[in-house]
């Protein structure tokens, strides 16, 4: 086989410069969508939520910096680097460098975690307030259910058996259970205003999620496990929840409504409820 002469297939610069540009003018893009809050998220009505945005803010600015260095540092080393027909240079890499980039990606992981961890701590880990509005949620392929106590204040007992959605039973409510016998279940979740709620998660088949954007919260529903999270939205209004799981064929479609509403037309919600119920 005849040797190819390198010198007249290499040193070719625009096939590096190109690489290189191309990198650079994704670089600019990225930092203009984000630069710009191209795509906003809704504003939050909680005070947590702000927390959250806090959050993502600071991860993004760590996260960003990390990006158009390395981007721009492969950019410039594709350029610097390029053939121009000399021998190949073996390398084994360098301790240092890696010691300190490993070092440092741990103190920020870390360091973002430790920051974020009372946002977090706050809707899950503190109990809610004893006159929270206490609802159940239930997921299931592909519904969410909302329990409300009714006047009682309790929830009425769970029987598997009696699970029947086409006899108007989702959650298999026990008839033999009086405290049962008030409760309000709802395919949509309404609650007041400047008022804390509580929902128990709770899952009948899959993982799910409930998840609504304007609330900054997110939370994986588990069978066998009921969830607590709690939250105070500050501004009526209707709002998407969502599940962010891919549950099942029909994960698309699995979605309902959050209405948050003054105080007095809660309780009109829940008195018209009931008269439902009693008819
Ligand atoms: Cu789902």
């Amino acid at each position: 086989m005849p040797l190819r002469n390198r010198n007249s297939e290499s040193g070719s610069a625009a096939t590096a410069g190109l690489l290189a540009l191309l990198i650079v003018i994704l670089v600019a893009v990225t930092v203009y969508v984000f630069a710009t809050n191209l795509y906003p998220p809704p504003p939050t009505i909680t005070e947590v939520g702000k927390a959250v945005d806090h959050q993502y803010f600071l991860t993004l600015c760590v996260t960003g910096t990390v990006f158009i260095l390395s981007q721009l540092g492969l950019a410039y080393a594709i350029w610097r680097f390029r053939d121009r027909g000399q021998p190949a240079h073996f390398t084994r890499g360098n301790n240092t460098l890696e010691m300190v980039w490993t070092t440092a990606t741990i103190i920020l992981f870390l360091g973002l975690g430790l920051l974020g961890r009372k946002a977090w701590a706050e809707v899950r880990f503190t109990p809610a307030e004893p006159d929270a509005v206490r609802v159940e949620v239930t997921t299931n392929q592909f519904v969410f259910n909302f329990r409300y106590p009714g006047p009682d204040g309790k929830f009425g007992r769970l029987d598997p058996k009696q699970v029947s959605a086409s006899t108007g039973n989702p959650l298999g409510i026990d008839e033999n259970d009086p405290a049962g016998k008030d409760d309000i279940v709802m395919p949509t979740l309404t609650v007041p205003v400047n008022h804390q709620v509580e929902l128990l998660i709770r899952s009948q088949d899959v993982i799910h999620n409930f998840y609504v954007r304007e609330l900054r919260l997110q939370q994986d529903s588990v069978p066998g496990m009921v969830i607590p999270i709690h939250f105070t939205a500050n501004q009526t209004g209707h709002y998407e929840i969502m599940c962010t799981q891919l549950c099942g064929l029909g994960h698309y479609r699995m979605r309902s409504f959050l209405d948050v509403v003054s105080e007095a037309d809660y309780q009109n919600f829940l008195k018209q409820q009931q008269q439902g119920a009693a008819q």
